[in-house]
C-alpha cells in the first residue's frame, strides 16, 4: 500500500473510527510502519498544522486531529520495536514556573508528537531546576516553554541560566512561546526560537534541528 488519503483525511477531519479503520486496513495490508507514520499520519498532522496558523483551523478542530492521531498510534506504537520508532529529536516541554496554563502548552506538544518528536511532558510550574536535571537526563535536543502570564515570562530567562550553568546550554535549543512571550523577549533572553502558535512551533522545531 503506497496511497494513504484515507487515512490523511480521516486525520485532518478528525474521524477517528475512519481514521483507525484506515490505519487497521493499512496493517492488514502488510503497509511499512514508518510509512503509516510519515505518510499517513505526520503528513495530515503537518497539513493541520498548516491550516492552524492560516487561520483554516482552530482549537477544538486541531483537538480533534491530534487526539484521531493519538488512537492510531495506539495499533501502531507497539508493533515498532524498542529504538525503532525513528524521531526527529527530543523535546522536553512544560508551563514555566508557578504558571498553571496549559491548554497551549498541550496543543503544541501534541502537534510535535504529530510530527514526530519524541515528546517529554513535564506539565505545569516547571521550575528552571526540572527543566535543566530532565533535559540532561533524557539527552534533550529541545527545550520548549510556554507561558500565558507576564510574571512568569521571567522563569523563561532563569531556565535559561539554570541551562547554562549545567553547563549544557550549547547542547539544547530553547524555544520559547505562549500568549505575553514576544520574538523580542526570545532574543532579548538568547532563546534561540519563539513561535506564536502550535503550527508554526513544528516548524521553528523542524528549523532549530535542520529537518525538512
Ligand atoms: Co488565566 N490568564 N489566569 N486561566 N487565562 C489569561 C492568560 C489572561 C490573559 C486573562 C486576562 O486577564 N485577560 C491573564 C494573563 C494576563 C497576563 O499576565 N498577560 C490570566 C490571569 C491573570 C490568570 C490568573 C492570575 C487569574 C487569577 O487567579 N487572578 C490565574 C493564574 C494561575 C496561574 O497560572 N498561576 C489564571 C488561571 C487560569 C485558569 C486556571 C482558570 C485557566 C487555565 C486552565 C488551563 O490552562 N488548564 C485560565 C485560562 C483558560 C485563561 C485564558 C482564558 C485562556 C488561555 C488559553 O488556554 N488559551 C486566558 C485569556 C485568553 O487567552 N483569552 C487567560 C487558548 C490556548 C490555545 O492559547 O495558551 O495562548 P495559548 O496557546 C497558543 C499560543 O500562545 C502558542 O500556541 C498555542 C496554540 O496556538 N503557544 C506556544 C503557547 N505555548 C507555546 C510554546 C511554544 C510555542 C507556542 O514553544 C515552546
Amino acid at each position: 500500500m503506497s496511497d494513504f488519503k484515507g487515512l490523511t483525511e480521516a486525520v485532518i477531519k478528525g474521524d477517528i473510527q475512519t481514521a483507525v479503520a484506515e490505519t487497521q486496513t493499512a496493517l492488514d495490508a502488510g503497509a511499512n510502519l514508518q510509512d503509516i507514520l510519515d505518510k499517513g499520519l505526520i503528513a495530515a498532522m503537518d497539513q493541520v498544522g498548516e491550516k492552524f496558523s492560516t487561520g483554516q483551523m482552530f482549537v477544538p478542530q486541531m483537538l480533534r486531529s491530534a487526539k484521531t492521531m493519538q488512537e492510531c498510534m495506539k495499533l501502531i506504537k507497539p508493533l515498532f520495536q524498542e529504538d525503532e520508532l525513528a524521531t526527529k529529536g527530543k523535546v522536553v516541554i512544560g508551563t514555566v514556573r508557578q504558571d498553571l496554563h496549559d491548554i497551549g502548552k498541550n496543543l503544541v506538544a501534541m502537534m510535535m508528537e504529530g510530527a514526530g518528536f519524541a515528546i517529554t511532558d513535564l506539565g505545569v510550574d516547571v521550575s528552571p531546576k526540572d527543566f535543566t536535571q530532565k533535559a540532561q537526563e533524557v539527552g534533550a535536543d529541545i527545550v520548549a516553554m510556554s507561558a500565558l502570564l507576564s510574571t512568569t515570562m521571567p522563569a523563561m530567562r532563569e531556565t535559561i541560566e539554570a541551562l547554562q550553568e549545567a553547563g549544557i546550554r550549547d547542547k539544547v535549543k530553547v524555544m520559547i512561546g505562549g500568549a505575553p512571550v514576544t520574538e523580542n523577549f526570545a532574543s532579548e533572553i538568547k532563546a534561540d526560537s519563539y513561535a506564536p502558535d502550535a503550527g508554526s512551533a513544528v516548524i521553528a522545531a523542524k528549523k532549530l534541528l535542520s529537518i525538512s
